[in-house]
């Protein structure tokens, strides 16, 4: 369900005044206002394809009306996102949830909306109906080394899947790990993950990369075999190049320093992408800085901060993703309101005054290194983020817009309230 172009201008031919006076007062408070205009217009993040339907816990899961039916409506689905925030340009495709089975198709659609194919995923850590053996007690770390060779066979299956449709990345989440003490033999579990993804490793393609996401727990409760930056950056060390940690926020042990995780495995070179939400106890999947903003904004301090100092280019140098789980919201919804999140931290994070920071770094001054940090945060730019999507051609107020024209309604009317889309 796209939008007409003149749908877009109406909506912002109304909010246009309001808009501009509060951007005139950014534009004369900010210096440098305009640039980062001009960088949030660059900057994109990728939509993961399991997270359009409604989410579910293990206690149950409720329907949303309209869930996107296949891989088609999904598309369809993130390329209004792109529409109406013009930052939702990429997406990561979940292998087998989504299977793209018709590749020209998929292509002619991705053009069509606007859309690049982000990082493939693969999963290994639920069976499928056609699997032979099964991922109960682990995948690449498995005991039985037939185990490993399917895995590892899925993994090279979704490589080609991806090169066929233009992405340049794999990541690889394992849910491999254990439930109890003495269930594994923690060495022979990290040398088996090592020679399984060495030979994923050695069927990349030349200009690929492969990001190694680790997670503290769940689905296993005593340990986990790529459980934290510091296992996942032994692999990533020890495979070569083209590998490379891949944070997702919401895979810490409570109060972990997500920043400063992020800015040693940058300074290291080997930070490769990255999966957005907010938690407020675990993996809890919400929406990005619905709880924590503060960290989110230092955390973009680090990236911006490490990027600029490696030269990197912001909106091409990390895999930036959203990894959420709508439980209870309408999932576009949610997803407009990580993406707006993001952009904000990222805005606040070029606001710093990086070398007065510094200054008061080497001199110490606590207090002053404080204040830089929290005269940024604290400075409202969310006119600048909207005047970004303005001169992109999206809405100035997105989710007014996706309400005020009832897209959830008709996407109920053409695809039924009872649907099940593929995913979390
Ligand atoms: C695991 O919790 C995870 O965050 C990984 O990124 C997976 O790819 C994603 O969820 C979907 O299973
Ligand atoms: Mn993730």
């Amino acid at each position: 369900m796209l939008l007409t172009k003149n749908k877009i201008d109406q909506h912002n031919t109304e909010l246009i005044a309001a808009h501009s006076k509060k951007l005139d007062y950014c534009r004369a408070t900010i210096e440098q206002s305009n640039q980062i205009i001009e960088k949030l217009s660059l900057f994109q993040i990728g939509i993961p394809s399991w997270a359009l339907g409604a989410g579910g816990t293990r206690f149950g899961r409720f329907s949303y009306g309209g869930e996107p039916r296949n891989i088609e409506e999904k598309m369809e689905d993130i390329g209004l996102l792109h529409q109406l925030n013009k930052s939702s340009g990429a997406v990561s495709l979940h292998i087998p949830w989504d299977i793209p089975n018709d590749i020209p198709k998929l292509t002619k659609l991705a053009a069509e909306y606007g859309l690049q194919f982000d990082a493939v995923n693969s999963n290994t850590f639920q069976n499928q109906p056609s699997q032979e053996l099964s991922y109960k007690f682990g995948s690449l770390q498995h005991v039985n080394k037939a185990v490993r060779q399917q895995a590892i066979q899925h993994n090279i299956d979704v490589i080609k899947i991806g090169e066929s449709l233009g992405s340049k990345s794999l990541t690889v989440w394992l849910a491999d790990g254990s439930c109890f003490p003495g269930q594994l033999n923690f060495r022979k579990a990290f040398q088996n993950t090592l020679e399984s993804l060495t030979e994923i490793y050695a069927a990349l393609p030349h200009d690929w990369k492969i990001f190694i996401e680790y997670k503290a727990f769940e689905p296993n409760f005593y340990s986990m075999t790529v459980g934290d930056w510091g296992q996942s950056l032994l692999y990533a060390n020890k495979l070569g190049p083209k590998a490379a940690t891949l944070v997702d926020l919401g895979h810490h042990l409570p109060n972990a320093n997500i920043e400063q995780i992020v800015s040693i495995l940058l300074n290291e070179g080997k930070l490769g992408g990255f999966h957005f939400n907010d938690s407020k106890y675990g993996d809890d999947d919400l929406t990005v800085g619905c709880i924590n903003p503060y960290q989110l904004f230092l955390i973009f301090n680090e990236l911006i901060d490490g990027m600029n100092e490696k030269g990197l280019d912001h909106a091409t140098g990390l895999a930036w993703m959203i990894d959420a789980s709508h439980n209870i919201k309408d999932p576009l919804e949610d997803l407009l309101q990580s993406v707006e999140a993001i952009k904000i931290a990222y805005a606040q994070a070029l606001l710093v005054n990086t070398a007065s920071l510094r200054d008061a770094q080497n001199n110490n001054d606590t207090v002053l290194a404080q204040e830089i940090l929290q005269h940024a945060f604290r400075t409202d730019i969310r006119p600048l983020v909207a005047e970004s999507r303005l001169v992109s051609g999206g809405a100035l107020e997105p989710i007014k817009l996706y309400r005020d024209l009832a897209i959830r309604e008709s996407l109920t009317d053409i695809r039924g309230s009872n649907n099940t889309a593929t995913g979390l």
